[in-house]
């Protein structure tokens, strides 16, 4: 079998990418290594540029986002227990968005399915070669059997962990990588909204973020080490510590129940190049950023824009313009955004090995970052996102 595009992976990227072809007319398979619902039960984003909501407006795929996300003006930042609010519409005229990244895979893998898109779930892909032909070979593993097809272009959308840049041979792509000894414990609660806005707080005993999804569901972070033991954090000992790293005097952190508890450890990568023949790489399989600065799903979707966008020019006007310059676009703003993800981890965060001196300038920062305007202007552009290169036509 041939078919114009194979995606490898149903996470947010895979599955925009499949449905915005679609609505073009182009072709493409979608194998996902595990089951819809586990997909769609991931939790991990919540923080939307508006960009990214705009971008599943535009493909048709935004009801229910317009509908039930939650839009934010702006962030509230804790130096040591005091509360700074930066107002981003104020400041630049735009805010970010609130809606869970399971939100986000349940509309698109939901109006795939309704238009019997074909998505293999629990279908691993394997293998994959001959990359510079027009017939690139994907090996796939279907009910435990092992099955061939091969495609004009493959599409590596299956996060880091993923076959398709493991399939790139040695020296065919190079990569950057730097893992921190640091992780972030998080919960899903319900209860109240606490602060109307997402709370980053810097504090003596380390970095804690307050984030929601709903207004019936919070999301809290607590800064750890990157092997931390959950099983020694129960619930009172995590709103103690949140206590102790956010509180403040005529504001109350509001408690409620605990349903999730997981660990993420926190980890900087990226390729140089999101192209080897022809597969594309995008969103997680090509970059990680630390969550600090809400920008992984974020990403996904500006390297989707673009990727899409080529691929409809490519088939609609045989036209490979974008399609050849997808690296170079893709490869420029995740850079840009590694260094944003990077330096605000490194705001906050208590690193092994810092000394008071370093914490002073750390506190520093922030306080420069609530003072002055320009370099709040600086920040909320940055936060809110950078431009998406590419639209695809729609
Ligand atoms: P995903 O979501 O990892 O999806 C890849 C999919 O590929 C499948 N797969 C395979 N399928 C077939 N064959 C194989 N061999 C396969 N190998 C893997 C996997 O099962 C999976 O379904 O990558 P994608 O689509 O690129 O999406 C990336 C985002 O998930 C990620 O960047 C964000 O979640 C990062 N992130 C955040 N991003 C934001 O923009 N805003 C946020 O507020 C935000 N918060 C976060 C985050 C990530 C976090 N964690 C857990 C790392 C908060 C956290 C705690
Ligand atoms: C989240 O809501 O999960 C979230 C918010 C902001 C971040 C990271 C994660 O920087």
């Amino acid at each position: 079998m041939h078919v114009p595009v194979a995606i490898i992976g149903a996470g947010p990227s895979g599955s925009l990418l499949a449905w915005i072809l679609r609505q073009r007319g182009i072709e493409s398979i979608v194998f996902e290594n595990r089951s819809r619902e586990y997909v769609e039960g991931r939790i991990r984003a919540g923080v939307m540029e508006q960009n990214a909501v705009d971008l599943m407006i535009r493909a048709g795929i935004g009801e229910r986002l317009q509908k039930e996300s939650m839009y934010q003006r702006g962030v509230e930042i804790g130096i040591n227990n005091s509360h700074h609010f930066l107002d981003f519409e104020k400041l630049i005229g735009i805010g970010v968005t609130v809606y869970g990244q399971s939100e986000v895979t349940k509309d698109l893998l939901g109006g795939l399915a309704n238009e019997r898109h074909n998505v293999l779930y629990e279908t691993p892909v394997t293998k994959i070669e001959d990359h510079h032909s027009d017939k690139v070979k994907v090996t796939y593993e279907e009910n435990g059997v092992a099955k061939q097809l091969t495609a004009d272009f493959v599409l590596g959308a299956d996060g880091y962990h993923g076959a398709s840049r493991k399939s790139v041979p040695d020296g065919g792509i190079v990569m950057h990588e730097k893992t921190y000894p640091l992780g972030w414990l998080g919960i899903m609660v319900k209860a109240p909204q606490s602060k109307p806005v997402a709370f980053f707080t810097f504090h003596d005993r380390g970095f804690a973020l307050l984030s929601m999804r709903t207004p019936e569901i919070q999301r809290l972070y607590l800064q750890v080490a990157n092997d931390e033991n959950l099983n020694e954090w129960s619930d009172d000992r995590i709103w103690d510590e949140l206590d102790t790293r956010m509180g403040t005097p005529g504001w109350e952190l509001i408690r409620g129940e605990i349903f999730q508890k997981d660990l993420a450890p926190l980890r900087s990568f990226f390729c140089e190049s999101q192209r080897y023949g022809n597969m594309f790489l995008v969103g997680d399989a090509a970059h990680v950023v630390p969550p600090t600065g809400a920008k992984g799903l974020n990403s996904a979707f500006a390297d989707v824009s673009v990727l899409s966008a080529g691929l409809i020019q490519h088939y609609t006007e045989d036209d490979s313009t974008i399609l050849d310059n997808f690296s170079d676009l893709a490869v420029a703003r995740n850079v840009q955004t590694q260094r944003f993800s990077g330096a605000n981890t490194a705001k906050y965060h208590i690193f092994p090995g810092t000394n008071s001196f370093d914490r002073k300038m750390q506190q520093a920062e922030l306080e420069y970052l609530v003072t002055d305007e320009t370099a709040q202007i600086s920040y909320a552009k940055q936060h809110t996102g950078l431009p998406f290169a590419h639209w695809p036509e729609l």
